[in-house]
């Protein structure tokens, strides 16, 4: 029995490679418009608050009930883009806003939404990011993730986003994220990029 190897392909496989050459000028175009200098030297990694300001509650902060686990998903992310030559930098939102609340002195001078946007525009002011990374781990904070994907993508830097939520919740992150435009397709290893 003799089989041509050499002229099978997967359907699967066929599609993919299909719809990547259909779509090489568009996304040319989209990497000039994201990327205009075509090249990425540093990339801002971000987590967003686990909760959102209709929850957040203070007294909760001085209690110590709130988690503030350190954002492995991202420390990960950075030793790779090291070690490809990118710069990362890590900003902890969850971490900067319980410290933040912490450190108030009065419950009604802590404006939640105003104290983590300013932490974050200072950050890419400083850092001036080509590409700004979003994490997300659990479903509870898809609100806060599209919160800071908004505030992110209004200083005009390309955002992306990942983690155990986006992977999971690919229909709500694709409607309901338009900010983050860089975003896990429904299936294959890629990324799917929309205008
Ligand atoms: C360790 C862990 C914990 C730890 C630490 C949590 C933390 N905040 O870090 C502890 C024990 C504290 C914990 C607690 C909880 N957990 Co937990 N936990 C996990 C576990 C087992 C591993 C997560 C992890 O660290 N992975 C390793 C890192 C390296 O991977 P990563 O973060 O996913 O990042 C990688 C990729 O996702 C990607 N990536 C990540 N971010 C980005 C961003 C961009 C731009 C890109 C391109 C890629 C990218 O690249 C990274 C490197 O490969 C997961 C299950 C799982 N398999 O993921 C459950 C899981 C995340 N936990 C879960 C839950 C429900 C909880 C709790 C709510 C449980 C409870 N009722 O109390 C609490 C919440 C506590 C909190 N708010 O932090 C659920 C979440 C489900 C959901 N959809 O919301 C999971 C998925 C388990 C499950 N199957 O049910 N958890």
């Amino acid at each position: 029995m003799s089989a041509d190897c050499g002229s099978f392909r997967p359907a699967g496989i066929e599609q993919e490679v299909d719809v990547l050459f259909r779509h090489d000028s568009k996304v040319d175009a989209l990497l000039d418009d994201w990327f205009p200098r075509r090249t990425i030297e540093r990339v801002l990694l971000v987590t967003p608050p686990d909760a959102e300001s209709e929850l957040f509650r203070r007294a909760t902060v001085k209690r110590g009930r709130y988690p503030n686990y350190p954002p492995y998903g991202l420390g990960v992310l950075a030793t790779h883009l090291r070690s490809i030559g990118i710069e990362p930098r890590i900003i902890n939102l969850n971490h900067e806003i319980l410290a933040a609340a912490r450190a108030c002195p009065d419950d009604h001078d802590f404006d939640f939404d105003a104290s983590w946007k300013a932490t974050l525009t200072a950050a890419i002011d400083d850092f001036v990011p080509d590409l700004i990374g979003v994490t997300c781990m659990f479903t509870m904070t898809h609100r806060s993730l599209k919160r800071v994907c908004d505030h992110a993508a209004a200083h005009g830097v390309p955002v992306a986003i990942g983690g155990v939520h986006v992977t999971n919740d690919v229909e709500r992150i694709l409607t309901d994220i338009p900010s983050a435009r860089i975003r896990p397709p429904w299936r294959s290893s890629g990324v799917r990029c929309e205008q």
